[in-house]
């Protein structure tokens, strides 16, 4: 061996020892198949804490159970939770009810809830502002189970331990593996170079050249990258795990649009950003004084917004306003928001006919109720799928022709345009294309109705990282593909592969735009508000104002809402005159026959209603406000309200429920919340509720109206903190870093196929690499 090659094999001996001894100390302290580090002894002390306490509480659980008289285990569980110091304890049966709890144990937190959080890593709810580990020891007796045993415990200062310890690894070996990258590389060079000397000169022509090689190198023999694979292919490995390491233990700071920014500064430095949506962010419309703007109602818009305007990049969109031909420019752009221009909105125009095919039909009449399998059939047409299909192309088509580099970062939005990624990659191989798709994904079975089923999936899997709000829906999508194609999946790494491109199908739960504290406090108080609201509304200063705000779409259970309301007043006669519930509700959709149907439905169930108990006073149960709301006006509504009432008979996440939380400053208020939308999962201080249950939501609505204001501050204080943290800069933050090491992982394999091809032009001349210097400028 020449003695220029041995440094370089003794560092990457170093490095591999290093590596392997970071793993074997992963392994020692602990690091759990969930991919969290906990520290064994940590989590063994916490496991046996739990064990201990459930071991002590054992007979008199025992004695209870046997005579069903869980009564007498409140005392015996509130002297534990002052013993030993515990935020709480509950006991559940086997049949997962919630038997007994110690008096600080939240009513929220059920039992299916709190071993699913239990399975959860890290602190899984937080209470009174402090982070809360929950803890489930099943009990048994002679083999056979008995109960369940639910500990909230906080271990603040071990978690703190442990996120230090967890970023000191993950640097580590990000820093380990970055070095055994570089020099990976450095060895296939050198390999190659060799291998090409090996091949014309004697033995000592295998010493490097003095100066670069003015010549392409051919590929090394096969041999030597046969050898190299299985090291190539752990770095792979241990990059991707990094990643997900990386993204789970990230210090839970509070995100900004200053901190995005900073993000993709340091990230995605100059990085070009182009969003793809069928809504535009800002409509223009016909007015008496020429064309004025019109903000829509739209999750979507609502949450994307804030990312182009940190991004200062393109969003194409449909241009549906009657006065958006006029206020475009001679490339149909236009600067936005009006009067800030911090991004283009590009927008694209569709005929009468393309819009029925694509939109309403293929989109509205199809994957909609696909997706949400709630009452309404999916309808498919064939005429429908082409239009759609054809619209698909010309939204790809646009984004090549905006994109100024040959790798930007598109963002494509939702379930109006499941071909576009698999088309923007045949265009342009090197963009990351983010699919994000914002209503839920069905099982393999409801969705393999769908007659185009692969041709979506595979337009689907075009996508570099796919996002749904949820794991189930994430699991749901990777059954789905495992049904219908023929692909690998990784189910350990959340990754498809089809022909060597991997698509990474992540959980992203989107989020609402936390107010800025200087806006907030500008905001009319709550007690202006609540004036100004009854007043408006004719209602007496003590009703009880509960708040429903959706689009008119059947997925959000207005109708199972009104029907609650309805056995309210039965059940509880005592709100009769007093509790009325504000419904505001914009129309959506208006063209389709099911969506006119269901409106008309419920205008004439709320007619019916305040018919039957409505009084000579004014007195009416339920207002129905079916028109658009500005956001001022939405924000006056959710101060002046009591409850906010979300029912969605399925919802990929909901904004409304996260909306109301973070107008409500002064920790008042009480959210009931259906446990089939994607916030559920994060917003378990709701009163969550199953909205086919009409008795149970009627009984969640009398709950939220009595409920004493200590517990509702307590519930809205823990909601707002998760809201606040968890806000839509975190989730873009969340996907836009997954895409920055997607493509540090792509430009390290570019790099390394390169080298072994011996065709980097930056190699030879000793420069570092950055691959997108070739894009065409802007036209
Ligand atoms: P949507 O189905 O539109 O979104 P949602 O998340 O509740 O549902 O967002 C609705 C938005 O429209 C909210 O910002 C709300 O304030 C606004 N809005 C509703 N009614 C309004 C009215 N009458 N006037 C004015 N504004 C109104 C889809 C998915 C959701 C997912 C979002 C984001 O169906 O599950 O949460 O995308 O991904």
């Amino acid at each position: 061996m020449k003695p220029s090659f041995r440094p370089v094999l003794r560092l990457t001996l170093q490095l591999t020892l290093a590596l392997a001894l970071l793993q074997a100390g992963q392994a020692s302290i602990g690091l759990a198949d969930d991919g969290q580090f906990l520290p064994l002894a940590q989590a063994q002390s916490a496991e046996s804490r739990a064990e201990r306490i459930a071991r002590k509480l054992s007979p008199a659980i025992t004695d209870s159970v046997d005579r069903r008289a869980p009564n007498r285990l409140e005392p015996v569980l509130e002297q534990a939770q002052a013993d030993q110091d515990l935020v709480a304890l509950g006991l559940c049966s086997i049949d997962g009810i919630l038997l007994n709890r110690s008096s600080r144990y939240p009513a929220s937190l059920g039992c299916d809830q709190a071993l699913q959080q239990s399975a959860r890593p890290g602190p899984q709810l937080r209470l009174d502002g402090r982070q809360v580990h929950v803890t489930v020891v099943p009990l048994s007796r002679d083999g056979h189970p008995l109960a369940a045993l639910v500990l909230l415990d906080t271990r603040s200062l071990l978690a703190g331990d442990r996120s230090a310890v967890e970023r000191w690894l993950i640097a580590l070996a990000a820093a380990l593996a970055l070095g055994l990258a570089s020099v990976v590389a450095v060895i296939v060079r050198r390999f190659a170079r060799e291998g090409q000397a090996a091949a014309t000169a004697p033995p000592a022509a295998l010493l490097p050249p003095p100066a670069p090689d003015p010549l392409p190198t051919p590929p090394p023999p096969q041999d030597s990258e046969a050898a190299l694979a299985p090291l190539t292919a752990e770095l792979r490995a241990r990059l991707r795990d990094l990643e997900g390491e990386y993204r789970r233990a990230r210090p839970q700071a509070e995100w900004s649009p200053a901190s995005l920014r900073a993000l993709l500064d340091a990230d995605l430095h100059g990085e070009e950003v182009i969003v793809v949506s069928n809504r535009e962010p800002y409509i223009h419309d016909e007015g008496p004084d020429g064309p004025r703007v019109r903000r829509p109602a739209s999750g979507l818009v609502t949450a994307v917004e804030p990312v182009m305007r940190a991004t200062s990049g393109t969003w194409i969109a449909h241009g549906s306003g009657s006065a958006d031909r006029q206020t475009v420019d001679a490339h149909d752009r236009v600067g936005v928001p009006p009067g800030r221009e911090e991004y283009q909105l590009r927008r694209i125009w569709l005929t009468e006919e393309e819009e029925q095919g694509y939109y309403y039909g293929f989109a509205n009449e199809g994957l909609w109720p696909l997706c949400h399998v709630a009452h309404v059939r999916p309808v498919f047409r064939r005429s429908d799928w082409e239009a759609y299909r054809a619209i698909n192309q010309r939204f790809a088509d646009a984004v090549i022709e905006e994109a100024r580099t040959e790798d930007p970062i598109v963002l494509v939005q939702d379930y109006h345009f499941a071909l576009v990624p698999r088309m923007i990659h045949a265009r342009k191989p090197r963009a990351t294309v983010i699919m994000f798709w914002h209503i839920p994904w069905p099982n393999p079975e409801s969705f393999g109705i769908c007659p185009w089923r692969r041709e979506i999936l595979q337009g689907l899997l075009g996508s570099t990282i796919l996002g749904f709000h949820t794991r189930f829906h994430c699991r749901n999508f990777i059954d789905t593909v495992d049904r219908y194609l023929e692909a690998r999946i990784e189910h350990e790494h959340s990754v498809i592969a089809i022909q060597n491109e991997e698509t990474l199908v992540e959980s992203y739960p989107i989020s609402i735009a936390w107010p800025d504290p200087a806006e907030a406090a500008g905001w009319p108080s709550i007690a202006e508000c609540r004036q100004r609201v009854l007043g408006r509304l004719g209602l007496a200063p003590d009703a009880i104002l509960a708040l429903g705000v959706d689009r008119f779409d059947y997925t959000k259970g207005i109708l199972e809402r009104l029907r609650a309301l309805e056995r309210l007043l039965v059940k509880y006669p005592e709100w009769q005159g007093r509790f009325t519930l504000v419904q505001v509700a914009a129309p959506t959709r208006s063209s389709l026959d099911d969506y006119r149907d269901f409106q008309d439905r419920i205008e004439r169930f709320c007619a019916r209603l305040n018919e039957r108990y409505g009084r000579e006073d004014g007195y009416r149960p339920v207002i129905l406000l079916a028109e658009h709301h500005q956001p001022a006006e939405l924000n006056e509504l959710y101060r002046a309200a009591n409850l906010c009432v979300v029912t969605s008979l399925h919802d990929g996440m909901n904004l409304v429920s996260k909306e109301f939380v973070a107008a409500r400053n002064d920790e008042a208020g009480v959210l009931v919340l259906s446990r089939y939308a994607g916030a559920a999962r994060e917003l378990a201080q709701a009163l969550l509720v199953n909205p086919y249950d009409v008795e149970q939501t009627a009984d969640a609505l009398n709950e939220a109206a009595t409920m004493p204001l200590a517990e509702q501050q307590e519930r809205m204080t823990s909601l707002r903190t998760t809201v606040r943290e968890f806000n839509v800069y975190r989730w873009a933050a969340d996907i836009l870093t997954d895409a920055s090491r997607r493509r540090t992982q792509e430009r390290i394999t570019e790099r390394l196929r390169r080298h072994r091809a011996g065709q980097d032009p930056q190699d030879r001349q000793g420069m570092t690499t950055r691959h997108d210097d070739e894009a065409p400028p802007r036209s």
